[in-house]
């Protein structure tokens, strides 16, 4: 621990003088930024050794996350916060004249996810270190994070995210611990010594470089490791066999070297649309191989023998994109520990568990044959063993029914099937909210369910209550610690004890000028930025996520564009002034979700200067959603737009950090939102429209006539009409895309079906805005019901009920 003010300042100058040869006064913002970081790692350095240390000779059965994904967002606060130093730290740099909030901004994003699926990563990092859990991440680092967004004349524009250009203080690399993946070649077999030998000859090497980054508990002695693994060309530095020396002398080339940059270059940035790039595809196998091998390697030498592997190890898969860990384990079974199919099987699936987190049919990912074969070949000969034996398996539970087999196959219709092959090499298989649970079970993979009713099981998703209110709204956390104690920090259930507050009026007033404070604090952004004025007493109604049709942000500004046309036609309307908030990426060749940025974004340039609405409708859509910028915008938000196509978001975790921070969901009966219902009580929730069960059945007929629906409803007809009638200001044809999508293809995610229930619902939510008192207690109950999705709380349920783990506490290293 830093003993006191002085000698962390004196720490902090230490740092200062040596990473930069500047005095104080010379140092640039940056450079300070960087000093306090490094000032920080240093500090729990010995932490982390320890952590480490204790794993290792505790034996305690390990986890490995392996995640394509981890969206971190920035570290520095909350790694002070979880130190629990932050307080300390900003009053010694205040007192040699610098701003831990500034430097706190200077902070690049971390942006190495899409959206949920790697945000939840991140949310499990931090619970699990905070829970004392011995569970490790493994992802790639890559080089370029998410793409930035700007928005130029309302359309979307990507500009690269070169996050690491001021270097990254977090992780400490190790190339002492860097192993080599291989790619393409051939695979010779060889009888020897009474047994059949697989060789793997003339492959192309990639060196895969581990960089660590600390993983800090919440006020604990735990000290975690994210390992992110680097794709660095071989050299004869890395003391490689003598056969791997000569190839990479060959492959010394300008290609190679390209190739191999290549590999942790760039998060390909679409979450929903699986896309068979050979890329994307040595990505997976590069992470999986690199996590694997170290693991193995690390786990032998304190070992031994693998033979109690999967007691001691848990390997669990963030979906299927490293559903490549089954045939790897294999490989490195078999070929490199010398162990027969039977044995190197069972412990390869009672090591490995799956999450799976979308049903979407186009997220699916299944790659073709005959590229798994040309990349890795010995891998495609594991697969095909795999599927062989798999379906001779099934055969069992289904005989004779051979497109039930066919349907389920690991290989079929030359394609691999990753969540086949995810469900057969694993033990343990789980959605992540109730309802997408049971979709899986029921529909989705009825067959594989039916086969191992055994391996399904639920884990309803959170977030980590320390990001999203701790930190995002420190003036709400410290008056809820006010009234009811700061246990909520370590248990999040007992924020369950602020109900009874909701009947309290001097402290919904206190919570509502905490609200205020944060809309006025988003105000100003907006107004610096963009130079638009926001009331802050307005109903800020925020819809941000990523931009996607399922997600309706379509439906969000039909709805404007009709509350728009009232307005002027009744000036006097009705509604409290509302200010309507959008904020999400598109995936670049997305092409009608970004005609839905430019839809919003002009919606918002016609609004906002119509004087006849006298400013009771602003809209704003903010460019380059991102961690941080989420972390400024949901303690802002009155309501929480939660209104995908129901059965579509497989959870949904922006609409726990909503309730957590007081905003009202306003949503449909999908993903986590029922959940969120049943834990608030209908009378805190705005529900509507259809629910899953009704939009699978419209499916199964073929859907409904959204033409009927344009003819017979005059309101929405004119909306959907002024989309293609020069009513808007933009050019020509821009939005037919929308118009065609809605009506020639018959509105596939619902959204002219579901118009006049939201436009109903929105109604309601204006109304119980206007009643501050009810709105107060409804605020009150969406946080006091939150406690229930921390990610604590998931990642109780994956360490008792998957990873049969128990925390490892580690003690005082002072
Ligand atoms: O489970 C995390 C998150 C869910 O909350 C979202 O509902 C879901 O859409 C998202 N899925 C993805 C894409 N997944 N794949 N593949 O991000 O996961």
């Amino acid at each position: 621990m830093f003993s006191s003010k002085e000698q962390f300042k004196e720490t902090f100058l230490d740092k200062l003088n040596g990473m930069f040869g500047k005095s104080l006064e010379e140092a640039s913002s940056m450079d300070r930024y960087m000093a306090l970081g490094a000032a920080v790692r240093n500090h729990i350095a010995r932490k982390w050794v320890k952590t480490n240390e204790r794993y290792l000779y505790k034996g305690e059965r390990q986890v490995y996350y392996f995640s394509i994904e981890f969206l971190l967002g920035r570290l520095l606060g909350a790694n002070l916060l979880n130190i629990g130093i932050r307080r300390f730290c900003q009053d010694a740099l205040g007192e040699l004249g610098i701003d831990l909030n500034e430097l706190e901004n200077l902070e690049a994003d971390a942006g190495l996810g899409n959206g949920g699926l790697g945000r939840l990563a991140a949310c499990f990092l931090d619970s699990m270190a905070s829970l004392s859990l011995p569970v490790h991440g493994c992802g790639i680092r890559y080089k370029y994070g998410l793409f930035e967004q700007k928005i130029v004349d309302g359309y979307q524009m990507e500009l690269p995210d070169n996050w690491l250009k001021n270097g990254n203080v977090w992780e400490i690399r190790k190339p002492d611990k860097a192993v080599i993946v291989r790619f393409y070649g051939t695979v010779r077999m060889e009888a020897r010594d009474g047994r059949l030998r697989f060789i793997h000859e003339n492959y192309k090497p990639v060196l895969a470089v581990p960089y660590d980054v600390p993983v800090i508990g919440f006020q604990n002695q735990t000290v975690n490791t994210l390992r992110l693994w680097s794709a660095e060309t071989v050299s004869a530095e890395q003391g490689l066999e003598y056969s791997d020396l000569n190839r990479c002398k060959r492959l010394e080339n300008i290609q190679y070297q390209y190739d191999v940059d290549a590999i942790s270059e760039i998060l390909y940035p679409d979450d929903t649309h699986y896309e068979g790039r050979v890329l994307r595809l040595k990505q997976q196998y590069f992470f999986v191989s690199a996590g694997l091998q170290s693991i193995v390697r690390r786990y032998k030498r304190k070992n031994g023998t693998l033979l109690e592997f999967a007691d001691k190890i848990a390997i669990h898969i963030n979906d299927t994109h490293p559903a490549l860990v089954i045939p790897e384990l294999m490989r490195i079974f078999i070929d490199e520990e010398g162990m027969g199919w039977e044995e190197a099987w069972q412990i390869t699936v009672n090591t490995v568990s799956y999450t799976n987190h979308t049903i979407l049919p186009e997220a699916m990912e299944k790659w073709p044959v005959e590229i798994m074969h040309h990349l890795l070949p010995r891998i495609y000969m594991i697969l095909q063993e795999i599927n062989e034996r798999f379906c001779r398996h099934l055969w069992h539970s289904f005989p004779g029914d051979w497109d039930k087999i066919h349907q389920m196959a690991v290989i079929a219709d030359d394609y691999v099937h990753m969540a086949h092959l995810a469900i057969a090499g694993s033990y343990s298989v789980n959605g992540v909210a109730k309802i997408h649970t049971e979709i899986l079970k029921k529909e989705v993979l009825k067959s594989f369910a039916q086969t191992y009713p055994y391996k399904f099981n639920n884990k309803t998703n959170g977030i980590t209550h320390r990001r999203w209110l701790l930190q995002a709204n420190p003036n709400l956390a410290r008056l809820i610690s006010r009234i009811v104690g700061d246990s909520w920090l370590y248990h999040p259930a007992y924020l369950a004890s602020l109900r009874r507050y909701s009947e309290d009026a001097a402290f919904r007033e206190k919570v509502a000028a905490i609200k205020l404070a944060n809309k006025e604090k988003l105000a100003r952004h907006v107004r610096n930025k963009y130079g638009i004025t926001l009331d802050p007493h307005s109903l800020f109604d925020v819809h941000v996520k990523r931009i996607h049709a399922y997600k309706r942000q379509l439906l969000n500004a039909l709805h404007i564009l009709d509350l728009y046309n009232r307005l002027k036609e009744n000036p006097d309307l009705d509604i409290p002034p509302r200010t309507f908030i959008f904020a999400g990426k598109a995936a670049p060749g997305y092409y009608l979700a970004k005609r839905v940025i430019k839809l919003v974004n002009t919606l918002a340039a016609m609004v906002n200067h119509d004087p006849r609405i006298r400013d009771k409708l602003k809209v704003v859509f903010l460019e380059n959603y991102s961690v941080s910028l989420a972390e400024l915008i949901i303690p802002a938000a009155d309501l929480s737009q939660q209104i995908s196509t129901a059965s579509k978001e497989a959870s949904g975790t922006g609409n726990m950090k909503f309730m957590l921070n007081g905003a009202i969901t306003l949503g449909t009966l999908d993903g986590a939102n029922i959940e969120i219902r049943e834990e608030v009580g209908d009378e805190n929730i705005i529900i509507f429209g259809l629910t899953a069960d009704e939009v699978l059945q419209y499916y199964q007929q073929g859907g409904y006539r959204a033409w009927d629906l344009y003819h017979s409803q005059p309101r929405l007809q004119l909306v959907l009409d002024q989309l293609v009638n020069g009513f808007l200001p933009a050019p020509g044809e821009e939005f037919r895309v929308i118009f065609n999508s809605l009506l020639h293809d018959n509105d596939e995610f619902f959204v002219l079906k579901d118009f006049f229930p939201y436009a109903a619902a929105q109604e309601t939510a204006g109304r119980l805005f206007a009643d501050r008192q009810r709105w107060g207690r409804m605020a009150i109950h969406n946080i006091a019901h939150a406690g229930f999705f921390s990610s604590d709380r998931t990642v109780s349920e994956y360490a008792v009920g998957i990873w049969k783990i128990n925390p490892v506490v580690i003690g005082d290293p002072y």
